[in-house]
């Protein structure tokens, strides 16, 4: 069996994605999810340009020699563009591979562990009550665990939230510029605790509160910030600050035993390494599209088993639906799973070109029964939505200096 030829498509129904197509000489095709939100383009040349040529011809089914070829064959290891390159062909392969095998990815991957993936859920809200009135909606309607974001007063957009009340990925998808948002840490810390505190009256004590700093706090702020929302049981406080240095965790981690969960923009288990080992950690956010693809993804899990530390793979929309079913079938045979990220199954144009029957429902999702990774990718259905220019926002201080967004 051969690779016979692969594509590559870049999408816009309403938000960016790459995605790529394996084709054999037999027929049998797969797909996966190169989507890097912003540098979409810089994935998508890297594949047709350093990457193709290389495969066309080769054996489909052997996965791990042409993961390790695409890495360590290219000199330059790691980073998003690459790692985004090879997790788009991997997840491909796996998908190739389940229906060779006419098994779903998740019984390839050493079978089920549970019978349903808890999601947690977004609310973002204008005001407090705002954001504790659309918690209330999404347990209701089934969510055991809901993400809590809110504006902050006195700055005209927050993230997750926007001035004109849409969530902060309906700005994507048309802009020719990174749109720019304001951050002060200490207008942060005047909302905060008020939000946890009235979030746990409402909503009881039952309910798993989640939160995403996205990073805009120094690491001593980080560790204040986790003792001001202890008292309120958060399930996890995510990317509380920068990663890049490490130890900064570990600093958190003196001062407070809020559960901390970091890694959505990891791209590979070199960067998760000492954050899981040295137990800084208690989630890792990696995700299948940025982190290599299955491959990487099991391999990370099973690491993180060996710390007690448990996975919770990022799942904003800038990841497919391809990404998605590849998540909810690690998801499903990770031991040592937490939870999932989950904004919903994205508009109606991306519901029909990447159709899955994967099923959600009182806040689980439940991993499709069919061979590979039970996504298709309608090519015709894509093509009157073409790649637009899009950016994510970029984040300044009151003062103007360039923050973390
Ligand atoms: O910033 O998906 O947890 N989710 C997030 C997202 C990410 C975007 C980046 O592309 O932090 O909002
Ligand atoms: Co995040």
């Amino acid at each position: 069996m051969k690779i016979r030829d692969i594509k590559v498509f870049a999408c816009c129904p309403g938000r960016n994605f790459v995605t790529v197509k394996v084709i054999t000489d037999t027929g049998v095709y797969g797909l996966g999810d190169a989507t890097v939100n912003g540098r979409e383009m810089a994935v998508v040349a890297y594949l047709e340009e350093h990457v193709v040529p290389c495969l066309i011809g080769r054996d489909p089914q052997a996965i791990e020699d042409i993961w390790q070829y695409l890495y360590k064959g290219a000199y330059w290891r790691r980073g998003p563009i690459t790692m985004a390159a090879i997790a788009g062909i991997d997840m491909a392969l796996w998908d190739i591979k389940g229906k060779l095998a006419d098994m779903p990815l998740y019984q390839m991957l050493g079978g089920k562990s549970r019978t349903g993936v808890t999601l947690y859920a977004h609310a973002n809200g204008e005001t407090i009550g705002d954001t504790i009135n659309k918690a209330q909606s999404q347990i209701n309607q089934g969510f055991k665990a809901v993400r809590l974001q809110c504006a902050v007063p006195g700055l005209e957009v927050t993230y997750g939230v926007l001035g004109d009340k849409k969530d902060y990925y309906e700005l994507q998808g048309n802009r020719p510029l990174p749109p720019e948002e304001q951050w002060s840490t200490a207008k942060y810390f005047n909302m905060i605790e008020e939000l946890f505190c009235e979030a746990r009256k409402q909503l009881g004590p039952e309910v798993k509160l989640l939160h995403d700093v996205h990073s805009r706090l120094t690491p001593i702020e980080s560790a204040r910030l986790g003792k001001l929302l202890e008292p309120y049981n958060l399930f996890f406080l995510e990317d509380v600050c920068i990663a890049e240095n490490q130890d900064n965790l570990q600093l958190v981690r003196q001062h407070t035993t809020i559960p901390l969960a970091i890694g959505e923009t990891y791209n590979s288990i070199w960067d998760c390494k000492e954050l899981i080992q040295n137990q800084s950690i208690d989630f890792i956010r990696t995700a299948a599209t940025h982190a290599g693809g299955i491959t990487a993804m099991r391999r990370i899990a099973d690491f993180a088993s060996l710390f007690n530390v448990q996975t919770a793979p990022h799942g904003a929309p800038d990841l497919s639906p391809i990404c998605f079913a590849a998540h909810i079938h690690l998801n499903t045979w990770t031991h040592n799973f937490g939870i999932q990220e989950y904004v919903g199954p994205g508009n109606e144009q991306v519901q029909k070109i990447f159709s899955h029957d994967i099923e959600v429902k009182d806040g689980l999702a439940f991993v499709s029964e069919a061979p590979g990774l039970g996504v298709d990718f309608d090519e015709l259905a894509a093509e009157p939505y073409p790649y637009k220019r899009s950016y994510l926002p970029v984040s300044r201080l009151e003062d103007g200096t360039v923050w973390n967004w």
